[in-house]
């Protein structure tokens, strides 16, 4: 199915692969035949490390540049007298203002940042604290761990995107920009189309009455409500992929509206014929759905379950529960 053209022309996708690329950079940091040696200086084997991403070493002392440059996860920095760990193997470089092969920025004597000259936006907004700036032609370092250099490419962490012109789009619009305030009201981009009046809704495949052009994260849907059941908003479940809200979902905070979406939160998943899926998080050794029982307290509810039967809170009790298990996971009777 061809992309309309409104989503996925693929600026999202090339720029977090990048991202990507960056981040495996951190395998190679801990490795024995590395230039500087991190045994030398006692960066502490990766496994040891309880960050966020176990494999970036701690960063050492004699790092020259910002804190926030080593290791972001995104961008390769160079200059900084120790081998960044978001640099691919092999690439980079560490003598001040050095240039080498993958430097995303490069940095002087002092570690500040070197605007390079393919930076075309405003110099003002080159790592100048006040955000970050995509669709540059290179990165701003005002972006840590995201941001794209494409013109017409748009990320989360951007705070700004710009057209190969230089014309402000905006950054959370996913769809077509052009589609913005064309008269016609635009669903699921990502932002709101003024074109809705406020009636429209942003989310990635969600419906409301006053769509009229409706798209999920792989391209335009049909405008119409989703297939879940008919009571989905007052069961007391989180239902997701029902192409509209759920109150039940506020206390998890998920929002999940794409049919057969599914994310930590949702209780039941559903696909756009309104079968139900397994969710994210289930948590049990049993299958669900294996027709084995109603399965309770798996953190996701079991399609195994009848209507109304069951739940998926761990420690939970409720009607029609074959197997239980405590808030721990471990077996429990199902008797109240
Ligand atoms: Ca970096
Ligand atoms: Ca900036
Ligand atoms: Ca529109
Ligand atoms: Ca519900």
């Amino acid at each position: 199915m061809p992309a309309p053209p409104g989503v996925g022309d693929g600026n999202r996708d090339a720029g977090l692969d990048a991202g990507d690329g960056g981040g495996d950079a951190a395998d190679a940091a801990p490795d024995a035949d590395d230039d500087f040696g991190f045994e030398e200086l006692g960066v502490p084997d990766a496994a040891a490390d309880s960050g966020t991403d176990s494999r970036v070493p701690d960063r050492p002392d004699e790092f020259a540049c910002g804190e926030e440059r080593w290791g972001d996860g995104a961008h390769c920095d160079c200059g900084c007298l120790v081998q960044d760990p978001d640099c691919d193997d092999g690439e980079g470089c560490t003598d001040a203002s050095c240039q080498a092969a993958g430097c995303d920025v490069r940095h002087d004597e002092s570690g500040a940042a070197i605007r390079p000259a393919s930076y075309t936006c405003d110099e003002a907004t080159f790592d100048s604290l006040d955000g970050c700036d995509c669709g540059c032609g290179a990165i701003d370092p005002d972006c840590i761990g995201d941001g794209c250099t494409e013109p017409g490419c748009k990320q989360d962490a951007c705070q700004r995107c710009r057209d190969d012109e230089g014309e402000a789009l905006v950054c959370t619009f996913a769809c077509d920009e052009a589609l913005l305030g064309d008269g016609t009201c635009d669903c699921g981009c990502g932002a709101a189309d003024p074109d809705c009046s406020d009636l429209g809704c942003p989310e990635p495949g969600c419906f409301q009455d006053m769509c009229e052009r409706c798209y999920g994260s792989e391209g335009e849907l049909d405008c119409q409500r989703g297939n879940c059941p008919s009571d989905f908003k007052t069961n007391d479940l989180c239902d997701c992929g029902c192409r509209e809200r759920d109150p039940d979902c506020i206390a998890s905070g998920q929002v999940c509206l794409e049919p057969s979406c599914s994310a930590s939160g949702c209780a039941q998943c559903f696909d756009d014929a309104g079968a139900q899926l397994i969710c994210e998080g289930w948590a049990c050794a049993e299958e669900p759905g294996a027709g084995d029982g109603c399965n309770c307290g798996c953190g996701t509810a079991d399609p195994d379950c009848a209507a109304g039967d069951g739940c998926s809170e761990p420690g939970c009790l409720a009607n029609g529960c074959t197997s239980c298990r405590t808030e721990d996971g471990a077996p429990m009777s199902c008797m109240p």
